[in-house]
């Protein structure tokens, strides 16, 4: 048990190497909030998976400060003596907002593994010291620039590539880079861009032995996708639908999905994307983690989710450098065999550079307990 004394809420940019279009948007910064938690015996840091624009969910930077500012941190302030594991409790007066909860739970739990010098793999019950990368592609104007990209990725060890997808660019791009790369390991992500409609789409996306396809339809979802999964013979693997271990059961149940990508932020922080882990490990689907283009301290907080039994495929986990010139921790590399460690130091293993945050800050408020 553990005071919080400060909370500090931060608004970072920081330039990405080449834009990231989806079929909801684009980005060409990674601009989100860093959460510090000073406590009478440490101080923790997290990342909130929130991006400019409600465009994934309905979180969004300027909302989940707010949430934070007005709500989330008095909450905190007002519990008291707290521990980490019981602020789903204390949060629970907020409806929702997963990510904003998240980010508060994640940097009180850094600021607590810290203090017991524990790291945060060995907390959540990890049986790995590297985890397998994958890479995410976003949606070049080309396939030309496409099929580099594909190639570059590959060449550098990555062990499993995703292509994102939108009605238009979708079979023709898969099939050419299916083509160049007959062996690779390939998946796709509509980021939910498409309809029962759109069927036949998915059967001739079947043709490429596709590792899954990823949230194919509306992103609150679950029996359609239970309906397309019974039309085709790729794996569909549910993100955006899935914000709970009670969601996961259920499209377990229902036939939705057969993979699911856990991202800490979405389903409202570690303990519950643990249990969402749990509850796939014990119906035999497998996990694998997602990613929100995080820097070094949501990659940190990734790779120790990723070393979960239960994450048995390379999950959107990829070096610094594939985002970042300049990430605000030491970068973090991928091994040439595809995979990266763990990081094995006290809570998330790493901190920001104070010359590098400083540099890429927009905004800082501090809030304290009274
Ligand atoms: O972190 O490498 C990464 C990006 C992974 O594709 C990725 N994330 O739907 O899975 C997803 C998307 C959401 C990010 S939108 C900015
Ligand atoms: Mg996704």
């Amino acid at each position: 048990m553990t005071v919080v004394r400060a909370i500090e809420l931060r608004l970072i940019t920081l330039p990405l190497v080449r834009p990231f279009r989806t079929s909801f948007g684009q980005e060409t910064e990674k601009t989100c909030i860093l959460v510090r938690a000073e406590t009478d015996d440490a101080e923790g840091w997290a990342e909130c998976v929130a991006g400019p624009d409600p465009g994934f969910s309905e979180e969004f930077n300027e909302g989940a400060w707010l949430l934070l500012r007005d709500f989330l941190a008095p909450a905190l302030f007002e519990a008291g003596e707290v521990r980490a594991q019981d602020l789903g409790d204390v949060f629970a007066f907020v409806r929702g907002n997963p990510m904003a909860k998240a980010t508060l739970m994640n940097a009180v739990l850094d600021a607590e593994l810290r203090a017991g010098g524990q790291a945060l793999a060995a907390y959540l019950g990890a049986d790995k010291d590297r985890v397998e990368c994958g890479v995410s592609v976003g949606i070049p104007p080309s396939t030309e620039q496409l099929l580099e990209q594909v190639g570059g990725y590959l060449a550098e060890g990555y062990r499993r590539v995703k292509l994102k997808i939108r009605p238009g660019l979708d079979v023709d791009r898969v099939a050419a880079v299916r083509e160049a790369n007959p062996a690779a390991g390939l998946s796709v992500d509509a980021n939910a861009a498409y309809s029962l409609d759109d069927v036949e789409t998915f059967r001739a996306l079947d043709r490429f032995d596709l590792l899954m396809v990823e949230q194919p339809l509306h992103h609150d979802d679950l029996v359609q996708h239970a309906k397309l999964q019974r039309e085709i013979r790729t794996d569909v693997c549910l993100d955006e639908s899935i914000r709970s271990a009670a969601h996961a059961d259920a499209a377990i149940e229902l036939g939705s999905c057969r993979i699911v990508n856990v991202k800490q932020g979405r389903v409202g922080g570690l303990p519950e994307a643990k249990r969402v882990h749990d509850a796939c490990l014990a119906r035999g689907v497998p996990v694998w983690c997602g990613g929100m283009l995080e820097t070094g301290i949501g990659r940190a907080t990734n790779l120790a989710l990723a070393a979960l039994p239960g994450f048995v495929l390379p999950g959107d986990i990829s070096a610094s450098g594939r985002y970042f010139h300049d990430d605000i921790t030491e970068p973090f590399h991928m091994d040439p065999d595809g995979t990266m460690a763990v990081p094995a130091g006290p809570g998330i293993g790493v901190e920001p550079r104070p010359d590098r945050l400083a540099g890429c800050t927009l905004r800082t408020e501090v809030l304290k307990k009274q």
